[in-house]
């Protein structure tokens, strides 16, 4: 994590550094610079998503090594037009894990329970080493929640289980983008700090 609150580290692991910002590293305005120079790409949570996400209205991306193994993990979550009163389940919500390419395609795919997200952020709700997903999402009948789901050896909770349940809170605003109960984890609190240069 360099001063200007960009994550460097190889996400594909292909040898060549690469870049995520800005320092929440989270969200619709998530961009990921694979590589340098000439052959550098750069893409954002919709071509993260893949095939399966690509005609969803909202996709949302997060990056964080969720099972701290030392490769980063995307987790991306892609939510079709919300409409009436009952929540919209997710067409993609999964945690991919690392290293991943600029296509989005991880080792392994995971999907996490989500009730429809607004919005997503890595937190750290119970103060073990791992990062949690933290989702803001419309519960139904006009009901908004944020609730964690707990990172972990093997990535993330998927499941609204008994462990993942004391996390969930109802908000404190409705209909907002981020309420104020979004919990936010320090940008560095999962990343040591390093240098701009090379990291
Ligand atoms: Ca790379
Ligand atoms: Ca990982």
């Amino acid at each position: 994590m360099t001063s200007s609150g960009v994550l460097v580290a190889d996400l594909d692991a292909d040898g060549t550094a690469d870049r995520v910002s800005p320092a929440t590293l989270t969200g619709a305005g998530l961009t990921i610079a694979f590589g340098s120079g000439d052959g550098r790409k750069e893409v954002g949570p919709r071509d993260l998503v893949g095939d399966r996400g690509e005609d969803l209205e909202n996709v949302l991306a997060v990056v964080a090594d969720f099972d701290q193994d030392g490769w980063m993990d995307l987790f991306v979550v892609a939510t079709d037009t919300a409409g009436g009163d009952d929540p919209v389940d997710p067409g993609v919500s999964e945690l991919r894990l690392g290293p991943f390419s600029a296509r989005g395609r991880g080792q392994s795919d995971h999907p996490v329970d989500l009730p429809e997200p607004r919005a997503v952020t890595v937190a750290d709700h119970d103060h073990d080493r791992y990062p949690d997903l933290a989702s803001y999402g419309y519960e139904g009948d006009g009901v908004y929640a944020t609730v964690a789901r707990l990172g972990g050896e093997k990535g993330l909770d998927g499941d609204a289980d008994e462990g993942n349940r004391p996390y969930t809170k109802t908000a404190e605003q409705t209909g907002r983008k981020t309420p104020g109960s979004m919990p936010q984890a320090r940008p560095t609190a999962f990343h040591p700090a390093c240098d701009d240069g090379t990291g």
